[in-house]
């Protein structure tokens, strides 16, 4: 694979290397691939406009909008919408990859997609949230439908966003299909959509640590890095099962708490406050100490969460880590760790897990919505959790089979990328 053509694609192109890295042999010298190989790092479509919203002075301002469909070999297209100042093609393509082989291994009908736009929610008012997003929504309604594209919450777009979203595609197409994911409850959403990312990378997590190291989380130090959707309900749950979650961290800082952060106090901190994470301090009757964003990877932990952003793990960090004994790196994040980190933790036998793998949670509890909207069922809470559970113990079976068949147990990276990408090949070639 010749990625020099990317190369103003940085993001993008770090994708296509750890794909085409990993593949076996057995693939690279199949005649039968090499086409789908030319054809599977090119968007079916990218769809780009300008969204033009009012702010609270009353100026038009312009952000960018994008959506890349991507593939739908293996359904319709699936992926988020992200909005955040850093968004540009090259992430979104790094983004859009990535969900081709996630939702395959979800074992669901859903095709790889991602969207969004260069605005920053951060520092709005919810009216202009509001106004940015039935702007966005104008552009892209015509090109969303529950048959065609669904897309769904990421960086910057959780409930708030959706709901929004959801009632503007409403008004201007007039239709109420299933086109938006983790949609809040009153608009037909799924229950356990809201914590199923870190919910999701806590079970893959659990099935890992007993594999691997005959263990479990009872009594681990551990770190989850950002402090949004999905770094808090991978707190909440690796809580639950025992662990003691030290240090957590947003784009400033990083709080380390040595008796543990309080999932509640923190939930309302940045679920209903959307404060910053450095206010944790004076919320709890504790011990804690505010460090800067990047020290996170220097406090000693047993098990490691990148759960903020693409590439917030280099391999000084993993040098760290390493060092202070950590046995396993989970990303719940999607591409948190730069590829050399993560063959650094692999050749130390440290368990790692890419996030097209141990995040897949949140896309595939986003794929149960769409089937309870086509049935029109509405599944308790638990059913959807005990679903979620089952797809990711699946998820981490076939990644986990499928690298100790190629004789490399501990890369999981060659597990998920020689599984899915042989399977959407096969799928591609038999069209
Ligand atoms: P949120 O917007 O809820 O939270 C993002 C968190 O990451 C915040 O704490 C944010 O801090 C931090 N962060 C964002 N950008 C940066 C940056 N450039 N540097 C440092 N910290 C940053 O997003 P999600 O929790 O939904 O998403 C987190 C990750 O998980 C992303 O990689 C996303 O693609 C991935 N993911 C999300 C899924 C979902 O269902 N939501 C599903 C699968 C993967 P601050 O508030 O300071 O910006
Ligand atoms: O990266 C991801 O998998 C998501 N942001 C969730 C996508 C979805 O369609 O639920």
């Amino acid at each position: 694979m010749d990625y020099e053509k990317y190369n103003d694609q940085p993001e993008f192109k770090a994708a296509l290397h750890e794909m085409f890295t990993s593949l076996d042999d057995s693939i690279l010298n199949d005649p039968k691939y090499a086409a789908v190989i030319e054809r599977i790092v090119e968007p079916d479509k990218i769809i780009t406009f300008d969204v033009k919203w009012k702010d609270d002075q009353g100026n038009i301002r312009v952000n960018k909008g994008y959506r890349i469909r991507f593939n739908n070999v293996n359904g319709v297209y699936k992926g988020g919408l992200r909005f955040h100042p850093s968004v540009n093609l090259s992430i979104l393509k790094l983004l859009g990859f990535e969900q081709i082989f996630k939702n395959y291994l979800t074992g669901l009908p859903m095709g790889g997609a991602k969207g969004g736009s260069d605005f920053d929610p951060k520092g709005k008012s919810d009216n202009e949230v509001k106004n940015f997003c039935y702007a966005f929504m104008k552009e892209l309604y015509p090109y969303i439908g529950v048959n065609i594209d669904v897309p769904a919450g990421d960086i910057g777009v959780g409930g708030r966003e959706i709901r929004y979203l959801y009632e503007a595609y409403k008004e201007y197409s007039g239709k109420s299909d299933c086109s938006l994911t983790g949609k809040p409850l009153d608009l037909g959403g799924s229950l356990c959509r809201t914590e199923a990312t870190g919910y999701g990378v806590t079970y893959f997590a659990r099935g890992a640590l007993k594999t691997y190291k005959d263990t479990n989380f009872k009594g681990k130090k551990v770190i989850v890095s950002g402090s949004g959707n999905v770094a808090l309900y991978c707190l909440k749950k690796v809580t639950e099962y025992g662990g003691t979650v030290i240090a957590m961290n947003d784009s400033n800082n990083t709080i380390y708490a040595p008796n543990g952060i309080d999932f509640e106090t923190m939930r309302a901190l940045k679920e209903d406050r959307r404060g910053r994470i450095k206010e944790y301090k004076d919320l709890v009757n504790d011990e804690v100490t505010v460090l800067d964003r990047k020290d996170i990877w220097s406090i000693k932990c047993d098990l490691a969460f990148p759960c903020a952003t693409q590439f917030e793990l280099d391999i000084e960090d993993a040098k760290k880590l390493i060092a202070n004994g950590c046995i396993g790196v989970f990303e719940g994040a999607n591409m948190p760790c730069t590829l050399d980190a993560a063959n650094l933790f692999i050749k130390n036998k440290v368990i790692y897990s890419p996030g097209k793998a141990s995040n897949a949670g949140g896309v595939a509890v986003s794929g149960l919505e769409i089937e309870q909207y086509l049935k029109n069922e509405k599944w308790p809470f638990e059913e959807v959790d005990l679903k979620l559970k089952h797809i990711m113990k699946t998820i981490f079976k076939n990644c986990y089979d499928t690298a100790k068949e190629l004789g490399d147990e501990y890369n999981l990276i060659k597990g998920a990328n020689n599984f899915a990408f042989k399977g959407i090949a096969d799928k591609m070639l038999s069209l």
